[in-house]
């Protein structure tokens, strides 16, 4: 403290930490208390910036500012005042520091011990149990108890076994912080139980936090548990009084054995049309063969219960004019406009969406107020803003389609045996063709059983093909984008750009992702491409590994796990690195496949991680091989050792030589793997 200038005067004896500060922000002079917040010996003549990353003028308007201005030196915290010593424009600052340590700690600890509720809930437990052996069945519930139980309390959770296979837990926020920040780990350590089903063990997860007292908190969770329940799940969802976050969502979602619920939908629907003076049936805007086949289905069921049925349509695209044209000259469908609607509407009418779950998605959203007689069939995973209003829904997930849930549906109305015409089969059959890929994706066991029923009641699969022929000029863009894409992450993923701008973009977009998947290799595709209007479209597809709707739902967009979209303002190209921006966050790709250099902190985290995973390091001649247990590693040192010395032994030329010094290299790459 020696060569400290001690402040002159009174201020030197104040019971706090105090310093004075010129206008070019280094420190004039300090007290003697200064010591408790700076260890340093002398801080005059240093840059205050330096010392509490405020600068002068910043100081100047420290009572602006919403939070306290706070710092944190010594293991103490000091909250940090400042006032002009005189009233002369830059004149210097004298700067307090007022201790509140005590203060900071127990608000830390009482954020860090606050409840937060979670709910977790084994998914598909009646079909898990059911297809597994009488054997395996209490082993399995054994297994899935103890591995929950042992991840929870690891985390000091109190935890309460409800019911069969739902779970209540409650633990402090820090816990939960952590566990947030991990990504769930429970997810994966629940999904590598093996059972003898043939889809993996998983569980979903709803947690609550912050509600203004226990019992908002517990409504949190039971929220973002039917949320992640609804999209699929195998995930956990997060939500606070803002906003819900998601976290995994990896296994696809699992079929329902029976199909009871579609028997009791239909009765139900059938209830509500007898109640129905009328009925309006409508999709999605800018509809797709799905949305159009299911409205076709239910204007048929809505028929055989006797009502007359219109279908709201205000524009169909290039793609739908086959299908479009053949319902035409079967003069069995009133197809008007929102106007019309509008204007036939009220409360005794009963209004079915297909397709969608959300306001802001259908044909006519305006219709949505008018009539609380309101029917939602649809296969999306459920989003945040689903229509309230509705009498009945029915939003399944697994299903591969609406058009499948509607087939289903059918079955259950009427007592005729050929309740659907030719057409409306082949309609419903095109909309499950179109949303599975032709069975290749979403595809289950029901979805199957549908078409066969389908195809029993007369679908033709050549007229359903004849619903898909494009013009030549839309075949052309297609094709191009095709061959324009560029493949990243070791060929895994295909993005590309539709070039200019297309009627249907949206359309050839998906399309043409579709279309990518054909490629060996690629687990995702996304394509990029430009409506008339100027407005940028994506279209994902995965093949199931990765899950395309959280990309989506970073960019603002949303679907399954396998079929997502999103609309954007961005030019196409900006569209494309925002994509890989995203992909790269979710480590999908490395900065190297979009030419971006990682940092060397990056690089290092990302070694450490390999070794972790008790993997040889990266770079070298050395392959990453993630997953690599430490027996195959041990095996590969000693094939390397015993070439090693067989080379040895007869080292004759360069050659030789030369595969000495790369095995001795990969050699002491692995050695450096294994002590890391
Ligand atoms: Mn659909």
């Amino acid at each position: 403290m020696s060569d400290n200038k001690n402040i002159s005067g009174f201020a030197n004896h104040f019971p706090f930490p105090c310093c004075t500060v010129n206008s070019e922000g280094k420190v004039t002079g300090v007290n003697s208390k200064i010591s408790e917040v700076f260890l340093y010996d002398d801080i005059a003549e240093t840059d205050i910036f330096i010392l509490t990353n405020y600068r002068y003028k910043e100081l100047l308007t420290l009572d602006e500012r919403e939070t306290p201005p706070i710092i944190s030196r010594n293991d103490k915290f000091f909250r940090i005042m400042a006032a002009p010593v005189s009233d002369e424009p830059g004149a210097d600052l004298a700067v307090y520091f007022i201790e509140v340590t005590l203060q900071e700690t127990l608000k830390k600890r009482y954020n860090d011990e606050k409840p937060c509720i979670v709910i977790v809930e084994i998914d598909n437990y009646e079909e898990l149990i059911a297809a597994n052996g009488e054997e395996r069945r209490a082993s399995l519930s054994a297994e899935i108890n103890q591995t929950l139980r042992q991840a929870f309390m690891r985390l000091n959770a109190s935890i309460t076994k409800v019911g069969r296979s739902t779970y209540v837990m409650i633990i402090d926020q820090a816990a939960c912080d952590r566990m947030i920040e991990n990504k769930f780990p429970v997810l994966d350590e629940i999904r590598k139980i093996e059972s003898e089903a043939d889809f993996p063990v998983t569980i979903s997860i709803g947690v609550g936090i912050g509600g203004k007292n226990l019992a908002q908190t517990d409504e949190y969770a039971g929220i973002a548990l039917d949320l992640a329940r609804g999209r699929g799940g195998d995930q956990a969802a997060v939500k606070n009084i803002n906003k819900v976050e998601y976290y995994g969502g990896r296994a696809q979602s699992v079929e329902r054995i029976n199909k009871g619920k579609s028997r009791i939908v239909a009765h139900a629907l059938h209830r509500l049309l007898d109640e129905a003076n009328k009925v309006i049936v409508m999709g999605h805007a800018n509809p797709d063969m799905d949305s159009f086949g299911a409205a076709i289905g239910i204007s048929r069921f809505a028929m055989i219960c006797g009502k007359d049925v219109y279908i709201v349509l205000n524009y169909y695209n290039e793609t739908l004019t086959e299908i479009y044209n053949n319902a035409k000259e079967a003069e069995c469908y009133n197809f008007i406009g929102t106007e019309k609607a509008l204007s036939m509407i009220d409360d005794e009418t009963l209004l079915i969406v297909v397709d969608t779950h959300r306001p802001g998605y259908v044909e006519a959203p305006e219709l949505l107020e008018k009539t609380d007689k309101l029917a939602i069939i649809d296969h999306h995973r459920k989003a945040e803003d689903v229509i309230q209003t509705a009498k009945l829904s029915y939003i399944e997930s697994y299903a591969s389609s609406a058009s499948e849930l509607v087939s289903e549906m059918l079955q259950y109305v009427g007592e005729k045996k050929n309740v659907i015409t030719k057409f409306e089969a082949e309609a419903l059959l095109a909309g499950i063709t179109v949303d599975t890929n032709s069975f290749a994706v979403k595809t289950g066991v029901r979805t199957f059983e549908a078409a066969a029923w389908l195809r029993r009641a007369g679908a033709d699969t050549a007229t359903v093909k004849r619903f898909f022929q494009m013009n030549s000029q839309a075949f052309m863009l297609r094709a191009k984008c095709v061959a324009n894409a560029k493949f990243l992450a070791g060929g895994h993923i295909a993005i590309s750009i539709l070039e200019g701008q297309h009627v249907d973009a949206q359309i050839l977009d998906s399309q043409a992702a579709d279309e990518l998947l054909d490629v060996r290799g690629v687990k995702a595709s996304f394509v990029v491409g430009t409506t008339m209007a100027g407005r940028t479209v994506i279209s994902a597809r995965s093949l199931g590994e990765i899950n395309v709707q959280v990309i989506m739902e970073q960019l603002g967009g949303g679907g399954h796990l396998t079929t997502a979209g999103a609309q954007s303002n961005l030019p196409p190209e900006e569209t494309v690195k925002k994509i890989e921006k995203v992909l790269l966050d979710r480590g999908h790709i490395k900065p190297s496949d979009i030419g971006v250099e990682e940092t060397m902190e990056e690089q290092a985290a990302a070694d450490e991680e390999f070794a972790e995973a008790g993997v040889v390091a990266r770079g070298g001649s050395a392959e990453q091989l993630p997953g690599l247990a430490s027996a195959q590693i041990k095996e590969l040192k000693e094939v390397h050792d015993e070439s090693l010395e067989e080379l040895m032994k007869d080292n004759r030329d360069d050659l030789i030589g030369k595969a000495v010094a790369k095995v001795q290299a990969e050699k002491a790459e692995i050695e450096r793997g294994r002590k890391k």
